[in-house]
């Protein structure tokens, strides 16, 4: 069995290249939920809710996030009582927020409701949120913190960051199944996912990145970041907000310790020295994964190196 830890968009753009090479019975995604939050009294899991789109074949891989082909009609309307429309739920993704709405207020978890998901779809792959408590994030600006969504999407990204909380991790414990996809995996990559805010909130729950560091099991990160910059996302504001180089370097850095080997881009071969200082082995591949091509390639690259004896 493959682990992978995801957020919302590069995790999961490799496990589209995976599921050409491994049963889709054989991954498990631990998904972060700390970007989840109220909408119009409604629970909104984007992350959840972009690996089930993707797997069921009805994701918007343009924006990578919504429904593709989705209708705004619900929008429009409850604009016109006066509401803020900042946050684009479409006519179809409602659904799915109202659906999970009800469930967990008859007592289902984030892990049951995922898992109903998954079946009415009829997904294969294990997608498991990282944890069934409420984990939130916040992001300290100069102009003020913010709630995740509020600070990337209704401020879209562009104040100074200075920091990044997650409120009520340590009170979380990790999901059903999350601890014992880890230990019984054959092999674990963190997906070129945002290290800030997609997986800092799973590692810092109190009990997976220990799970992660107690297993031999062989461990590997794909750098989101190339050259200075994102892949996607705010990851580079981010990094710099916390302090951390904005480079493949940075990345690695953060991982250290946890990791065993680390993709980065091929553009990048000149961080490989630093990196390796850190006791991390590196590959340069092309890890900017815009075609099916470059998503199946770099899939095979990775799942070679976790064969790999050394
Ligand atoms: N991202 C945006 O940039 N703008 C939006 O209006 C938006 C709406 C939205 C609705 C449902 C959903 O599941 C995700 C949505 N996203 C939107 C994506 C989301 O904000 C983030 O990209 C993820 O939380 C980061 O992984």
């Amino acid at each position: 069995m493959i682990t992978v830890l995801s957020g919302g968009t590069g995790g999961l753009k490799l496990i589209q290249g995976l599921v050409n090479f491994v049963e889709p019975e054989e991954i498990t995604l631990i998904v972060n939920t700390a970007d989840d939050f109220e909408w119009l009294g409604l629970y909104v899991s984007p992350d959840l809710d972009t690996a089930i789109y993707l797997l069921a074949g009805l994701l918007d891989e343009i924006k990578f996030w919504g429904v593709k082909g989705d209708t705004f009609h619900f929008l429009e309307m409850i604009k016109k009582y006066g509401y803020e429309d900042w946050f684009s739920v479409g006519d179809r993704d409602l659904a799915t927020h109202l659906h999970r709405t009800m469930l967990l207020r008859k007592g289902y978890t984030l892990t049951n409701v995922a898992a109903l998901l998954c079946r009415t779809f009829n997904i294969k792959v294990k997608i498991l949120p990282m944890s069934n408590e409420k984990v939130t994030t916040f992001v300290k600006t100069e102009k003020g913190t913010f709630h995740f969504q509020e600070y990337w999407v209704k401020r879209k990204g562009l104040d100074r960051v200075i920091g990044v909380n997650f409120e009520g991790i340590k009170q979380a414990k990790p999901a059903p199944g999350v601890v014992e996809s880890i230990k019984e995996a054959a092999g674990i990559i963190i997906g070129p996912s945002n290290p800030v805010t997609s997986i800092a909130p799973i590692l810092r729950i109190p009990g997976i990145k220990e799970s992660l560091e107690s297993v031999s099991t062989k461990k590997i990160c794909i750098s989101p970041i190339v050259g200075s910059g994102p892949v996607s996302g705010p990851a580079g504001n981010l990094l710099n907000g916390i302090g951390v180089e904005v480079s493949p370097f940075g990345v690695a850095s953060i991982y250290r310790g946890l990791i065993d080997e680390i993709f980065i881009d091929k553009s990048d071969e000149t961080f490989t020295e630093r990196i390796s200082s850190l006791g991390i082995k590196v590959i340069c591949a092309n890890i900017i994964l815009k075609s099916e091509e470059d998503k199946t390639h770099l899939a095979k690259l990775v799942l070679e190196r976790l064969e790999a004896n050394q």
